[in-house]
This record gives structure tokens, sequence and C-alpha cells, in this order.
């Protein structure tokens, strides 16, 4: 299986810390006094801490096990009508979905994080560019190759229409390496677009190895590298991502 957030490695305390279950219900008219994620380990949760964390701001991460298919339990249906995950509820209480709204929303909400490149310059646009690419050409795919089975008959058909996700993801990513400004993806350097890419990056198994053996995405292995060194993304990557080996 190649879940997202397919739990490979063996868990480790750090990964184990974060709560397993939805602590209790969360509404949109509850007052909160910090961010909460809604997510599992190495799933889209990933994009929404790395951006809290690198806004130096804090939160609260509530594990909905996909392993378990926790994402379709009323409990957290009420989060999110669409049983994905990443789920935010703001410090006001109000709930947002949809991993690329949440980033652009972290970056106008903290701007001396530098998430996104100054409102209004073209820098900024490219950035919005290459994340609504990523979040509506690259993660429908996704859920394609992780439950085929939603979108064609189980067996052989629900199969092939995986591999076929698969292919559209890697072509799709190809693109985005072949725009890699260097060493981060804009030209004005380090911005919400990287940790979103670099997550991508690590569903390893949507791109397969010999697949990566044979088509080298070194930009976006550096952007990835990069994004899992920043000081305070660091100890983030490592829960969501650091079992597994080889890292890149
Ligand atoms: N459009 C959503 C997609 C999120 C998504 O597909 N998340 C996956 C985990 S990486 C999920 O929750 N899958 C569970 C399911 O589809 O049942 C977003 O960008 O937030």
């Amino acid at each position: 299986m190649s879940r997202c957030p397919v739990q490979r490695g063996p868990a480790t305390a750090q990964t184990l810390s974060l709560p397993f279950v939805l602590k209790g219900p969360v509404h949109a008219n509850e007052a909160t006094v910090t961010y909460v994620i809604f997510g599992d380990r190495s799933s889209g949760a990933f994009s929404t801490e790395a951006a809290l964390a690198e806004a130096g701001v804090e939160y609260e991460f509530r594990r909905v096990s996909l392993r378990d298919n926790a994402q379709l339990e009323p409990e957290f249906l009420k989060v999110n009508p669409s049983g994905k995950m990443p789920a935010l509820v703001l410090p006001g209480g109000e709930v947002l979905t949809e991993s690329a709204a949440i980033l652009f929303t972290v970056a106008e909400r903290h701007p001396d994080a530098g998430l996104l490149p100054p409102p209004g310059s073209f820098a900024r646009a490219e950035a919005y560019r290459w994340i609504v690419f990523l979040a509506c050409e690259v993660y429908p795919m996704v859920e394609i190759a992780d439950y085929p089975a939603r979108f064609a008959p189980e067996g052989a058909e629900a199969e092939a229409l995986r591999v076929k996700a698969r292919e559209r993801i890697r072509e799709r990513l190809l693109i985005v390496e072949r725009n890699v400004a260097g060493p981060w993806l804009l030209s004005s350097g380090f911005s919400a677009a990287d940790i979103y890419v670099a997550m991508f990056t690590r569903w390893r198994d949507d791109l397969g190895a010999e697949w990566v053996a044979q088509n080298p995405i070194p930009k976006l292995t550096a952007i990835a590298r990069g994004v899992s060194e920043r000081p305070r993304i660091a100890p983030v990557w490592q829960r969501h991502f650091g079992h597994q080996t080889p890292a890149f």
C-alpha cells in the first residue's frame, strides 16, 4: 500500500509522542488558545506543521490514524466533512481545511516568517502557481493511488488505475523539477512552496525506487534536504519522515 502516511518503519518514542486519536470534539465555535492540527505522521499534515513550526508559533498535533481510517469516523468528519487531513483549528476556533489554503493562511497570519514572497510581487504569484499546481494536479492523484477502489471496480481495474495515477504523479513532479530556480523552488528564496513540494518527494511508494533511479530528481531532493535541515522544521521532519531509509 502506498498511503501517503503509510507506517513504513518502526514506531519510535518520538513519533508516538503525538496524541494517538482525537482527544475530544472540536467545534468551530470552541475557543482554542493555540493552533490545533489534525493529521497523521508522514501525511499532508506535515506541510501544516512545518509551516507553523517555521513561523515559530505554538500548536498542538492531534493524531488521526490513516491506517485505522480514523479520518472517516464521525468525530473527525465534524472537523473536516471531506474526511481528509490536514485540518487546522485556528486560535479563534475556526476550522480550516485544504493544505494549500492552510499554507497561504499561515503565511499571511505570520508574515515575519517569510513563508511567501512580498504581496504583489511576481515571486508571490509564482508561489501561488506551484503550490496550486501541487494541490490540484498532484495531490488528487495521491487519493487515486492510495484508494483506487474509490474510482474503479476493485481488482485489476483499480490496480491499473493506481499505476496510471502514479505515472501522473511522477510526470508532474518532473515538471516541478524542471522549474526549480535553485537552490529553492523560487528564485526569491525559501518559501512554503519548498515545504509543500518536499512533502510530495517523501511519498516514495508513489514514486518507486526504480523510477527514482531512472529519473533522478536532484533539485527536488536538494529542496527536501534543505527543508529537513531548517532548524525549526528539523524536529518536525524527523517525526514525520525520520523513519525512512534512505532519507533522501
Ligand atoms: N485536498 C486535500 C487532500 C488531502 C488528502 O488527500 N490527505 C490524505 C492524507 S495525505 C487523506 O486525508 N487521505 C484520507 C482519505 O482520502 O481517506 C488537501 O490538500 O488538504
